[in-house]
């Protein structure tokens, strides 16, 4: 395989552990924190989890090392969205288990969780590790969305399991992942398997967090990349001076990931979804906002701006997602093949003109018709609309534009307004880890191996104090079941991890709160520019504004 002088450098990098861990493994020990409870419903979730509820949180300290001497073999899965550093959790893993006894032995399993249920693996050496170190994507073994989540998987699993003489399996994922890690462990434990289960938090979400996982990896990779790209988009729009971009950048629910990229290059607008929830804002209300930038900065003689659309939007629009409700409703079961029988749109139009309410209609009749038509297109394999791909960035854009029509024609307005899209999604999710995600994942799986080493089930690998020197971080652990709540998910009520939404009270969208009207109307662009591997530490090795901020 070809390789980039880049790849070739980065495989020299040492990434950084925390303090606690670098004296060697014979000198890590474990500090016992106080019990936890679950975020909410404890009671319920203590039932349902009453192997590996309660326990407590704990960090390593430099100590003689107490865990009992067993050959370990362990199981790794990467498991949903791409995120920068999954291949560095896994060598970190791989090099703490080598260091305490070289006949240890990690198993990866292809593909994601399908890869445990079809006993697809492949055994890990130096020289196949060493290809993937300090790289981008999570193609060392791949990933993949099968949900494991039935006693009939986790039969499968724990037999596969017992087949290879596995003692603990690690699980690199988001929410829900991590969700199935814990009822996962609490099978393994309950049945009396002797396998452990540990998780990592990955997403470039950013959506997996509380007090103690302070950021999920791939998160601070992720946004600098489309931070760098958006800063390019303003600095052309600031020199050509004649365009709109409106810029959709991914996350499937939360507004972290948009957040942060406007934090990094201060565009004009920026929306968020959990604001447009909580004010319950209409489509109108968020055009008008938009209009109101473009006509302010026409009025300065500037036709130019750039707008971040965070992809999971629509859903935080409440007319908007009772609408999706409704089209959902309506083409329930066979009612999608009446609908797809229709020849002609005017025919589905009056179709679906017959089966919303009025209200909702009158939401669906204010979108621009291809928006319209991408509502009826795809669907997921439930029969739902696909939210993220709705092209919110064109559909703002078109109502935009009629907006400002509408006060051409009172004489409000008399600029220019010439839109562009963006979505920014894939080109971050395999980017080369920056320094922070290389460090960050490195610990987290060496961490993940000194959690198995001392035998704790249902843990997520933690690693925190995140805003100082790597030096300074913290390594532990926190059980899965303290993150967890109950929750409605296809009509019943299910133990799952809570998505950490953007905190309307927090420090990172108060400061982008108090700044955005003047963003708005002002150019305040910046413009950081490509992440940087090597160089003077204020360049290489920033975390993300939204930490700093959260820790300042
Ligand atoms: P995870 O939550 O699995 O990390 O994935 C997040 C994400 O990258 C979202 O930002 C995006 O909406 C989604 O995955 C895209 O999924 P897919 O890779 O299946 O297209």
């Amino acid at each position: 395989m070809n390789k980039s002088p880049l790849q070739l450098a980065r495989y020299q990098y040492q990434p950084k552990l925390p303090g606690m861990l670098r004296n060697g493994i014979s000198e890590i020990c474990v500090k016992n924190g106080n019990p936890t409870e679950s975020v909410a419903d404890q009671e319920k979730i203590k039932a349902l989890f009453p192997n590996t509820y309660g326990k407590n949180e704990i960090t390593f300290q430099k100590g003689q090392n107490t865990s009992a001497a067993k050959k370990q073999v362990v199981g790794v899965i990467l498991s949903g969205g791409q995120a920068p550093g999954g291949h560095n959790v896994i060598c970190g893993l791989y090099d703490a288990l080598k260091a305490t006894d070289k006949e240890n032995v990690l198993y990866g399993f292809k593909g994601g969780p399908s890869g445990l249920l079809e006993n697809d693996y492949l055994i890990f050496d130096d020289e196949y590790i060493n290809a993937y170190r300090n790289t981008g994507g999570f193609d060392i073994i791949g990933s993949g969305r099968t949900k494991l989540e039935t006693e009939e998987q986790f039969a499968i699993v724990a037999e596969n399991c017992k087949n290879h003489g596995i003692t603990a399996l690690v699980i690199i994922g988001g929410d829900d992942s991590n969700t199935n890690a814990a009822v996962l462990a609490e099978y393994f434990a309950a049945n009396n398997t002797g396998v452990q289960v540990i998780g990592c938090p990955k997403t470039i979400d950013g959506d997996l967090k509380n007090e103690d996982i302070e950021c999920s990896f791939g998160f601070d990779t992720a946004t600098k990349t489309y931070a760098e790209i958006v800063g390019n988009i303003e600095r052309d729009a600031n020199s050509a001076k004649k365009y709109w971009h409106f810029v959709k950048v991914m996350g499937r629910s939360a507004s972290h990931v948009a957040l942060e990229t406007a934090l990094q290059t201060q565009p004009n607008i920026c929306l968020i979804g959990e604001e447009v929830a909580a004010k319950k804002m209409s489509l109108a209300q968020i055009t008008d906002y938009i209009a109101d930038s473009v006509a302010a900065r026409a009025a300065k003689g500037w036709n130019f701006g750039v707008a971040l659309i965070p992809e999971g939007i629509v859903e935080f629009v409440p007319e908007f997602s009772v609408l999706i409700a409704e089209i959902n409703e309506l083409l329930a079961g066979s009612k999608a093949d009446d609908f797809n029988a229709l020849p002609s749109w005017e025919e589905k139009y009056a179709f679906i003109q017959n089966g919303l309410t009025e209200a909702s209609m009158a939401v669906f009749a204010i979108l621009p018709q291809g928006i319209q038509q991408q509502l009826f297109l795809e669907r997921d394999p439930h029969g739902n609309v696909q939210v993220s791909l709705i092209e919110s960035e064109k559909l703002f854009s078109a109502m935009v534009k009629e907006n400002l029509a509408a006060r051409k024609a009172a004489g409000t307005y008399t600029g220019k307004f010439s839109p562009l899209h963006h979505f920014l999604g894939y080109e971050g999710r395999c980017a080369f880890p920056s320094n922070f995600d290389a460090d960050y994942c490195y610990s987290l799986g060496y961490n993940a191996f000194m959690l198995i080493q001392y035998g704790f089930n249902g843990y997520l690998s933690k690693v925190s104090n995140l805003s100082k020197p790597a030096e300074q971080w913290i390594a532990g652990g926190m059980p899965i079941t303290k993150m967890m709540n109950m929750e409605r998910r296809h009509g019943h009520d299910k133990p799952v991890i809570r998505k950490a939404l953007v905190e309307l009270e927090g420090k990172p969208f108060t400061f982008f709160a108090d700044n955005r009207e003047k963003w708005a109307e002002e150019t305040c662009y910046i413009y950081p520019g490509a992440i940087q591997y090597f160089g003077p530490t204020e360049v290489c090795d920033t975390t993300t504004r939204t930490l700093a901020l959260e820790k300042a």
